[in-house]
């Protein structure tokens, strides 16, 4: 009796230890506090052309700064100048992925 519940225990064991690392391996977390610069990111945007001021884009500018960080030193500041009610800025980074992936961005 005990030799079988033995056996059942390590299997179980092994399905979950197995269960675990699949799982695991398709996890994937990356993250910024760009505290050495823009670390893998890169800075773009697509801003209307500000009336005020013909041939040049409205204001904007993605930076560093110390202030309100969520962790260490550094964070980015965001900035447009939506007088003109358009205009998107972003940063954006290449990711591995496998052929489907489930992506979830918190900041
Ligand atoms: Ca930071």
């Amino acid at each position: 009796m005990y030799v079988v519940l033995a056996v059942v225990a390590a299997i179980a064991i092994a399905i979950g230890v197995i269960g675990a690392w699949i799982l695991r391996s398709n996890f994937m977390t990356y993250s910024e506090s760009f505290e050495n610069g823009f670390g893998k990111w890169i800075v773009d945007a697509d801003v209307p052309e500000d009336p005020n001021n013909p041939g040049q884009p409205v204001e904007w500018h993605i930076s560093r700064t110390s202030n309100v960080p969520h962790s260490g030193q550094n964070s980015l500041e965001f900035f447009i100048d939506g007088q003109q009610d358009d205009g998107t800025i972003w940063i954006e980074t290449r990711i591995e992925a496998g052929k489907r992936s489930h992506v979830k961005v918190s900041f």
